[in-house]
């Protein structure tokens, strides 16, 4: 049984919690949030006997094998700092890892030199809908890729449930570009350069709330993503992915309905993905939710030494390279090399 405690109570924290709740061998024993009432109800719901608002005092009183921050994204070094120091092995961050390119670059170096194991929240690559995809595309029945798009437009009230969102400076790049560049490096594996426009089209946020990002793959794949809260289209992808790739012998399509497409010369065919619920889920983000599942699962299984986790620090860094590789580029209108990219000199 491993023991761990889980640091935030905010929106996420009750879906994450309900994904490790989904799994045998591990016990989530204390909570800490600075409203300590946030924390008696998520602990009323979850049956966690310990609740605290003193994070050090939490770290200094539990035996913990893990910790999942699951913080505002400014506190997630400072959660991260103290655990270490705490000696605790392993920490898991909820995404976006970090604040800015440094500070991610910065937590993923300090867990190397301390040895311990830092992994990253990271659920869209794990959605049923993205996994199935991938299995498709790689069963070579479209031949090898050439092109793809990776799309995420959406209308929905995403600041009613979390209204910090609003504030963000930096909103859409970080919140959901963390998903799609990430999905789009699980499937097409790593990005030569990309180059990207940003535009703020809701009135009354703060950040930009539309992003394209368009990436030259290391294998050559031309791949454009889009993602944006301010769009009213007929099929909302929220919240999940809507996924186009092309290949030499047919396309692979997964659209509305968590649908997927196949099309070679020959014929269409199609296959509707199925995932459970539970009740701990909202509905309206029930893929995403239903994600958390198999993700802890994998890092769990590294932890016990039973397998290899995807979601580590120093590949989501990876990720939170072409998140602030594209807002270097909107700010410049230029084209970035990743390779050399090293963040920004600009005052962002
Ligand atoms: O914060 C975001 C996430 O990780 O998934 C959807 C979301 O809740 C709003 O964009």
């Amino acid at each position: 049984m491993l023991k761990f405690a889980v640091f935030g109570c905010g929106f996420w924290a009750k879906f994450q919690i309900g994904a490790w709740s989904e799994i045998e061998g591990v016990e989530l024993v204390a909570l800490y949030n600075r409203t300590v009432e946030k924390a008696k109800i998520l602990a009323e719901m979850f049956h966690v006997p310990r609740v605290y608002d003193n994070a050090e005092e939490l770290l200094r009183n539990e035996q913990l094998d893990f910790v999942e921050i699951i913080t505002d994204v400014d506190t997630h070094a400072q959660f991260t700092e103290l655990a270490v120091k705490h000696g605790v092995k392993n920490i898991i961050c909820q995404k976006p890892m970090a604040p800015d390119f440094e500070t991610a670059g910065r937590m993923v170096n300090m867990c190397r030199k301390a040895g311990v194991n830092l992994y990253i929240h990271e659920n869209y690559r794990w959605q049923a809908p993205v996994r199935r995809f991938r299995e498709i595309m790689d069963s070579g029945i479209i031949g090898k890729p050439f092109k793809a798009r990776v799309s995420f437009l959406s209308g929905f009230p995403v600041f009613d449930n979390q209204p910090f969102l609003a504030k963000l400076d930096k909103f859409i790049l970080t919140d959901m570009g963390s998903h799609i560049l990430d999905v789009t490096r699980y499937l097409f594996g790593e990005a030569r350069t990309l180059w990207c426009q940003t535009r703020s089209v809701n009135p009354g946020i703060q950040g930009e709330d539309l992003a394209v990002v368009m990436l030259e793959m290391k294998n050559k794949m031309p791949v454009y993503t889009e993602m944006s809260y301010a769009s009213i289209v007929e099929h909302d992808s929220f919240s999940t992915v809507f996924i186009l790739v092309e290949g030499e012998k047919g396309s692979v399509y997964l659209g509305p309905g968590f649908e997927i497409r196949t099309t070679t010369r020959e014929k269409t065919t199609s296959e509707i993905v199925k995932f459970p619920g539970y009740p701990w889920a909202d509905p309206n983000y029930i893929v995403n939710h239903e994600s958390g599942i198999p993700l802890c699962r994998n890092i769990l299984a590294e932890m016990l030494r039973k397998g290899r986790a995807e979601n580590t620090g120093a590949d989501n860094f990876e990720t939170v390279k072409l998140v602030w590789a594209s807002y270097e580029s909107a700010a410049t209108g230029k084209l970035i090399d990743l390779d050399s990219f090293k963040g920004s000199n600009r005052q962002q």
